[in-house]
């Protein structure tokens, strides 16, 4: 019998990868599912991934300005850039890309082609009305309001309702201005 050839340190690596995300996809599957059980509102399964996000979110700042060594940034449209291509990158292993902005520079689209959290996915038709990537909505509003971005985070358009990407719309609503706490001689 041929001897088994030993695997590659960077081999085992992306398998152990592939295994996590399959692992973060299936997770997110069974939250949503046992939220559809105990709610059974469509309407109300959304509320609450939201909310869920939301508090991922304004703990998962810290992580993210830690490891990312992002500095502050100049206006509302870098902010978009940096969650589009740092901010998905780090947490679901993609990029995403930004359009559709209004004049004010205010409200601009983040745009999702590759999206593991569906990896597997499709609703039934009970479903139709559920936002299953909700959490991330929620996450990018809590993220952001930790940095003193209040914003609305809407869906535009989403793959398991038939469109071709998903879309998500970012309203700034208000940006709180910082204080900075030590009074000047
Ligand atoms: C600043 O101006 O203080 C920097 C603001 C950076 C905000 C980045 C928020 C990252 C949110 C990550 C979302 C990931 C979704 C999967």
């Amino acid at each position: 019998m041929a001897p088994v050839a030993p695997r590659s340190g960077d081999a085992i690596f992306a398998n152990i990868e592939r295994v996590n995300a399959e692992l973060f996809t299936l997770t997110y599957g069974a939250i949503v599912r046992q939220l559809l059980t105990d709610l059974e509102e469509v309407e109300e399964v959304n509320k609450q991934l939201e909310q869920m996000g939301y508090n991922i979110g304004i703990r998962l700042i810290d992580e993210f300005l830690a490891k990312s060594n992002v500095s502050r940034c100049v206006d509302f449209r870098e902010t978009a850039d940096v969650i589009a291509k740092v901010g998905f990158k780090m947490f679901l292993g993609v990029t995403a890309s930004v359009s559709n902005w209004d004049a004010e520079g205010t409200c601009c689209s983040i745009i999702l082609e590759d999206n593991p959290l569906v990896d597997f996915v499709e609703l039934p038709d009970t479903c139709q009305g559920l936002y299953y990537c909700n959490m991330l909505s929620g996450v990018i509003r809590g993220a952001l309001e930790m940095v003193s971005m209040k914003t609305e985070v809407t869906w535009i358009r989403d793959v398991l309702r038939g469109d071709d990407v998903f879309e998500l719309q970012v309203k700034l609503l208000k940006q709180v201005p910082e204080e900075y706490p030590y009074k000047d001689d």
